[in-house]
């Protein structure tokens, strides 16, 4: 595989110049300048190659991100064709363009038919923000402008933005900045660490009543709305138990709280539903997009509405203060439109439904079901997390399994496959497109990379 030329530098060379001027996202970057990041320089399907000429399987599809792999000319035929034509326009002074329109029409045709309207955003981070302006505007206009409150969960992860992270549930993030005012936090539906002696069934009810107990407490006349990841995802990929959405939806519904899906990591395919909420079975009022919205070739997010929440903000609201200099950018939207256009006529989600998602859900039951590092094993679709255990009758979980679940990520990488640490759980979300070879590949590098640990920590 031939490195393009413009990138032939050393190593050492872009090290030493990105430590010179680059704060890296989520690092302690004195730390990293002494390490020196890897240098990532090409990508195609699902694998990556550094600066080294080193490969990877990518089993996190970037960010969660890139459903169709690298290296699509499909993708990049459409950006140079959008650029070439109307590389920008904005939405400000009266106008728009085709490729904004053909992808609000192939998204809402992707959608359940109850929602209608898009504000388009350039990540997730502002989907979120636009969500609390956009909902607040909401109860404005229905006459209830003191319905303000919104309740998110801890260890949620809503973006990094300061109103964003606000809504996430991540206390180091919130010492970083700080907080907004009228947001609250209930509890995450993390049986496997917090369920005690209480079933799954029992423990996702109780999580979702404190749902119910803080709208009385803050007075559900103030609350105007709940966001929650379908499943938790930057958090550590938790699954709730099934009762936990049922019960949330009907709380919601009783106190007239708008529910708000981050569907940021779990739209697109990812579960094997177009949409994760379709997984669970439950119907938000609102969806944040992002990611595999453009399979993270180019940065575009969004605020899907309900028809009812539309309805009232375009017959009712009048003037919609908001707006971003790149909101539906043509290219973004083009690229969009390309992206969602394969994975729907490829078949892409459905076979991530029928043959690629239950193929590496049975091939992690066969590897890790009996492992003796793993407690527990979460997923569906093309999306899964290993949980460290220390006991596994107990579901004690290790001391230090968050230094463990960064070995393990590290010894993946040694091994040539990118998989995620968070929280003492392994975590895998490869490209929708991935074969099952890739799936065989995937998980039996991330088996070596386990094997590792577990010898660290005693278990081999
Ligand atoms: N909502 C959710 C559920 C997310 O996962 C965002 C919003 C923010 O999107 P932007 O596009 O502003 O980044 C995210 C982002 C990780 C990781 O390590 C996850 C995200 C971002 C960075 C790292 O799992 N998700």
């Amino acid at each position: 595989m031939n490195v393009p030329a413009q990138l032939n530098r050393l190593t050492e060379d872009y090290q030493k110049s990105d430590a010179a001027h680059h704060i890296h996202a989520f690092v302690d970057q004195k730390a990293l300048n002494a390490e020196g990041p890897r240098v990532m320089v090409r990508g195609e399907g699902l694998y990556l190659w550094d600066s080294e000429g080193k490969r990877y399987l990518d089993g996190m599809s970037g960010l969660w991100c890139t459903q169709l792999g690298y290296g699509r000319r499909d993708l990049t035929a459409a950006a140079a064709t959008q650029m070439d034509q109307l590389a920008y326009y904005n939405m400000f002074f009266h106008t728009t363009h085709p490729a904004v329109i053909e992808l609000s029409e192939l998204l809402f045709s992707l959608l359940p038919g109850h929602y209608s309207h898009v504000i388009y955003t350039n990540s997730g981070s502002e989907a979120n923000e636009v969500l609390i302006r956009t909902v607040r505007r909401y109860w404005q206009v229905v006459g209830q402008p003191q319905k303000k409150i919104m309740i998110g969960r801890w260890n949620g992860y809503h973006g990094s933005t300061l109103a964003a992270s606000a809504l996430g549930g991540m206390k180091f993030m919130h010492e970083m900045g700080g907080l907004i005012p009228d947001v609250a936090h209930i509890d995450e539906p993390y049986w496997y660490a917090h369920g005690g002696e209480l079933t799954p069934a029992e423990f996702g009810r109780r999580c979702a009543l404190q749902l119910e107990e803080k709208i009385l407490e803050l007075g559900a006349e103030n609350v105007a709305g709940f966001i929650a990841e379908p499943f938790q995802g930057a958090g550590g990929m938790i699954f709730p138990p099934e009762s936990y959405w049922p019960e949330i939806q009907r709380i919601c519904r009783q106190y007239d709280v708008l529910l708000c899906a981050d569907e940021v990591i779990g739209g697109f395919g990812r579960t094997g539903e177009w949409f994760a909420h379709q997984h669970f079975g439950f119907e938000p009022d609102t969806l944040s997009i992002a990611k595999g919205l453009t399979s993270g070739y180019l940065p575009m997010g969004g605020l899907v509405l309900s028809k009812r929440m539309a309805d009232a903000l375009v017959e009712h609201g009048g003037v919609f203060a908001h707006g971003l200099t790149y909101s539906g950018h043509p290219v973004a939207a083009a690229v969009a439109l390309a992206n969602l256009k394969a994975l729907r006529d490829e078949g892409i989600v459905r076979q991530v439904k029928d043959d690629t998602g239950p193929y590496l859900q049975k091939i992690l039951q066969e590897v890790f079901g009996g492992h003796p590092m793993i407690g527990e094993i979460q997923g569906t679709g093309l999306l899964a997390a290993l949980q460290f255990a220390e006991d596994k009758t107990t579901r004690k979980r290790f001391d230090n399994e968050n230094d463990l679940a960064w070995q393990c990520r590290t010894f993946g990488f040694e091994e040539g496959v990118i998989i995620r640490s968070t929280l003492g759980r392994m975590i895998m979300a490869p490209a929708l497109v991935a074969t099952r070879a890739e799936l065989d590949e995937l998980v039996e590098k991330t088996r070596i990379a386990v094997d590792r640990t577990a010898r660290i920590a005693g278990k081999l």
